[in-house]
């Protein structure tokens, strides 16, 4: 796969409408996490995306696109991972807004540049299930059928059970991980310390951080020993 994403166990998400020093970027950037993916629900530009890769690409560590808005899409990223929300119930977030994108760049992408994710939102309070319109409240045999579904059907490399603002059921997390053949699970939402770092990571295989590094920048970074460690 690419980038050796299947080796990922941390991954901190930016978001290029939030303020971050440069300090607090070189510390996100040489702590050891395998990557910085770049995404937001709201509020991404451009420019602000544009701005924040350039600041990023001072250091080594990979970085990737999580494209939610075409007018967004800044070249020289080096993966661009393309989210189909395969519980949104606005049809825009599983094949619509792809549609409009492949109309326009479909002939001149680079496809080895590009992973599709599928995507399962769990926490109906967050913006992504807001602006989706996602159908968060599923019982565990409704999570699994869109793991399959990704995974088996549609063969997305990752399936991500994203909990945005919340910590998730790891009961759960971990039964989905279970029942992949070939998909990463990537885990968001709520890991704000090590302690929840480590759960997660033995429940999924890719944890990725984001709301911490904005509130708690120190134990945001003690979440990348944490699962390292924890391996
Ligand atoms: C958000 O899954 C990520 O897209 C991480 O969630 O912001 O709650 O850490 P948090």
């Amino acid at each position: 796969m690419h980038l050796q994403l299947e080796q990922w166990r941390h991954v901190f998400k930016l978001d290029p409408d939030r303020e971050l020093s440069d300090e607090a970027l070189e510390r996100i950037c040489l702590s050891g996490t395998d990557a910085v993916m770049v995404g937001g629900s709201s509020g991404v530009t451009f420019d602000n995306t544009v701005d924040l890769l350039a600041r990023i690409r001072r250091y080594e560590v990979p970085c990737v696109l999580e494209v939610s808005e075409q007018e967004a899409i800044v070249p020289g990223f080096d993966l661009f991972l393309i989210p189909i929300v395969l519980n949104a119930r606005n049809p825009e977030w599983i094949v619509g807004r792809q549609r409009q994108a492949l109309r326009e760049y479909g002939a001149i992408m680079d496809w080895s540049q590009i992973v599709t994710e599928g995507y399962i939102i769990l926490n109906g309070d967050s913006t992504a299930a807001r602006v989706t319109d996602a159908e968060a409240e599923l019982d565990l045999k409704d999570v699994e059928a869109y793991a399959r579904m990704a995974d088996r059907l549609f063969r997305c490399p990752i399936v991500y059970m994203e909990y945005s603002g919340m910590f998730g059921n790891m009961d759960d997390v971990k039964r989905v991980r279970g029942l992949l053949a070939t998909a990463r699970l990537f885990y968001g939402g709520g890991v704000d310390s090590p302690e929840k770092a480590v759960e997660a990571t033995r429940s999924a295989h890719t944890v990725v951080v984001g709301n911490a590094v904005y509130h708690d920048l120190e134990q945001a970074l003690a979440t990348v020993k944490a699962v390292k460690e924890s391996v």
